[in-house]
């Protein structure tokens, strides 16, 4: 027989797909961080390397690993992978898209009411019963606004259709426009979000992305618009929207996502025009074991030699 396939989890992978990995191959959990001298040991026969989208397989990693033949991750998103240097060495990368459009596209819609219609806001209100001192304050109507939506990948394509059962008017940015939709096309951030009143970014993370809402998009979203990012901290200038936020730039935001997680800034916290969740736009308990099938079945693919489910493109 031959030996299982060892495998090194460069992130925390859930319960199940660890048990599930750990019946088909041997699993280093984590020990190029944790020890480095068994790390060295095993490096040579690391076959298969399991990530999440925040974790971070640079060259350096890749070319530390002779035996890799593929990296699966557990997430849509894989701006923390060296896709490059994988895919120089023949080494295939697997995501898990499609299958967590709909929580993430849920999330969305969620913080945009949350953020206009100041849900924790009001639920503090009951609980600190400060209700019964009189009315809270009016809010904003989402239905019928107008929204513009930063990146029309799949998720970006369920969060229009959500939208659009709120008779929102739907505009979009992306490289280039999508033939597949009809709504308004914008070719810079700037332009969208100065015609819109709430501006959601679902695009990817990386280098190309990097900062791209910036004070200058943020001013164009003006005092009565709202920043709503379901994607990556990396896509806005955090200390600039910190600045928006606070010097009424913007009118506030709803954030799933922060530059350096799970930090998120003092100055952020304390705002009251900010509605803040810890990055679980696919956080769901069916989503994430569709996720992790998904990694696990891409993984058995290559193991069996059959073709791969999920293929990031080279
Ligand atoms: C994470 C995500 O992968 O899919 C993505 O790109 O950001 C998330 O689903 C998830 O938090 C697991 O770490």
């Amino acid at each position: 027989a031959t030996a299982r396939p060892e495998l090194l989890a460069v992130a925390p992978l859930m319960p199940f797909l660890m048990e599930a990995l750990r019946r088909e191959y041997t699993v280093h959990d984590r020990i190029h961080v944790n020890d480095p001298a068994a790390f060295a040991a095993v490096a040579p026969r690391i076959r298969g390397v399991v990530a999440n989208g925040e974790a971070k397989v640079p060259r350096e990693l890749i070319a530390q690993l002779p035996a890799l033949e593929v990296i699966s991750v557990f997430g849509v998103g894989y701006d923390g992978i060296d896709v490059a240097a994988a895919h120089e060495r023949g080494v295939p990368v697997t995501n898990t898209p499609d299958v967590l459009n709909d929580d993430v596209a849920d999330l969305a819609i969620g913080l945009m009411l949350a953020v206009a219609r100041r849900i924790p806001q009001a639920d503090r209100f009951v609980r600190s019963n400060e209700w019964a001192n009189g009315p809270i304050a009016l809010s904003r109507k989402v239905t019928g606004s107008r929204v513009g939506i930063v990146g029309m990948g799949r998720i970006g394509q369920a969060i229009a259709q959500r939208a659009s059962a709120f008779k929102m008017d739907i505009a979009y940015t992306a490289r280039s426009p999508r033939a597949s939709v009809n709504y308004t096309y914008y070719p810079d951030a700037a332009a969208l979000a100065a015609a819109v009143d709430f501006l959601i970014v679902i695009t990817p993370g990386g280098a190309a992305t990097r900062g791209m809402i910036d004070a200058r998009v943020l001013k164009a979203l003006g005092p009565q618009g709202y920043l709503i990012n379901v994607a990556r901290g990396s896509v806005v200038d955090e200390p600039a929207l910190i600045e928006a936020l606070r010097d009424g730039v913007i009118a506030g935001a709803g954030l799933d996502v922060f530059a350096n997680e799970p930090h998120v800034p003092e100055a952020l916290r304390s705002m009251p025009n900010v509605v803040l969740t810890p990055h679980i736009g696919s956080g769901t308990k069916q989503t994430r074991e569709a996720m992790g099938q998904l990694t696990f079945d891409n993984l058995h693919a290559h193991f069996t030699g059959a073709p791969l489910l999920t293929p990031v493109d080279a």
